[in-house]
């Protein structure tokens, strides 16, 4: 039977916070034997490891800022949620943050600050970050409105705080939205799902400001709907490598070259596969497959881990796994009480 709205909405937080903590043992790394993958999954099952528990990185405590901001303030509230960025990364600096973006989180700081897009603006000489770190933390849009053009929006600014190239904010609506359909069971048929997420991103790069930045980069007309396509002509395809995953899609830190390779992952994964355990459930699959793939693999590990949560939903999610990560209960309760705030009243369209 599909899981219950609740189920995935507690499915979507958990999954993220526990790629986020199982993926940060690769995260950086070229080449991630399956073996290796495995090993590192297998240590959290065995009981006689201890008390020691794989801990958060930055791309949890911001989304734990994000949710606690949204449900705080019962709407977005850019100020509301830049204060909470810049006191989550005061407090402990040490969660592995971008070289960039520590620059943005201090200048949030300021009291004396009139405008919180500001210091995201003045990043890369002006150009502002393509990183991925507006889409790391997206998920929480998701569960916090119901509305697609909701998400869409909210999804953008929240990312804009830190993200002002569009490829860095466009790449957190890309994530949201793909959160959003999963909770919406649109995954149940994935062509229809990531032609979906196409026709919503040719929206987004048809904008100016996005053609520009596009240009500038030296990229396609449309980057994200390119990756997409990408991740159509991959599905169809009887096997695919590592290595060909990666060149067409990437696995690193910017966000166009990893939010469209974390849904690849999770659709990839829909289905047992080869050297994967058969025991293993999709959401396993999908977390295990997203450390394979090297790279970016806690923040690609998080983002799919949202995606496939939302799908497969929280008893999909082995205990042995929710034991051995930092943050998992704190992440389980924001979602029950955004599944409270999404059920209001003031939140239907
Ligand atoms: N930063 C990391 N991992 C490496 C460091 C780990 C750490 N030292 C440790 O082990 O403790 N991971 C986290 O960062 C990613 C999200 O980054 P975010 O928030 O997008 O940061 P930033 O700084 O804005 O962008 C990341 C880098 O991308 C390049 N870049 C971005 N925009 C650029 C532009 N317009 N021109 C040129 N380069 C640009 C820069 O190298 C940025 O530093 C997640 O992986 C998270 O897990
Ligand atoms: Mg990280
Ligand atoms: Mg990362």
């Amino acid at each position: 039977a599909a899981p219950a709205m609740l189920s995935r909405f507690r499915g979507a937080l958990v999954g993220s916070v526990l790629g986020d903590c199982i993926g940060g043992e690769f995260e950086g790394a070229v080449d991630v034997p399956l073996d290796r993958v495995l090993q590192h999954l297998s240590a959290l099952e065995d009981d006689t490891r201890g008390d020691a528990i794989l801990q958060y990185s930055d791309d949890t405590a911001m989304m734990r800022c994000v949710a606690n901001s949204l449900l705080t303030r019962m709407a977005f509230d850019e100020r509301d949620m830049a204060g909470r960025f810049a006191n989550e990364y005061s407090c402990a600096p040490g969660r592995g943050y971008g070289s960039g973006v520590i620059q943005v989180l201090r200048k949030l700081a300021s009291p004396h600050l009139k405008d919180v897009f500001q210091p995201a603006q003045a990043q890369f000489g002006g150009r502002g970050s393509f990183g991925n770190g507006g889409a790391m933390r997206a998920a929480p849009f998701a569960l916090a409105f119901k509305s697609r053009d909701d998400v869409c929006k909210y999804s953008r600014l929240g990312a804009m705080l830190t993200h002002s190239c569009s490829l860095g904010y466009n790449g957190a609506a890309l994530q949201a939205l793909a959160v959003h359909l999963s909770l919406q069971g649109a995954l149940a048929l994935p062509k229809e799902f990531i032609n979906k997420l196409i026709a919503e991103m040719e929206e987004l790069e048809k904008d100016e400001t996005a053609q520009l930045d596009a240009k500038a980069l030296y990229l396609s007309e449309y980057p994200y709907c390119t990756r997409l396509h990408r991740v159509k002509e991959l599905m169809d395809r009887n096997s695919v490598s590592i290595e060909e995953v990666i060149s067409e899609l990437g696995n690193s830190i910017a966000a166009l070259q990893s939010v469209p390779t974390a849904i690849f992952c999770v659709l990839h994964c829909l289905e047992p596969r080869d050297g994967l355990p058969e025991r293993f459930g999709g959401l396993e699959r999908t977390i295990a497959y997203s450390l394979a793939l090297g790279g970016d693999t806690d923040t690609i590990a998080c983002m799919a881990g949202a995606i496939a949560g939302a799908h497969y939903g929280i008893d999909s999610i082995p205990q042995s796994w929710q034991k051995s990560c930092e943050g998992v209960e704190e992440a389980d309760d924001l979602a029950s009480r955004l599944y409270d705030l999404y059920c209001l009243p003031q939140f239907e369209e």
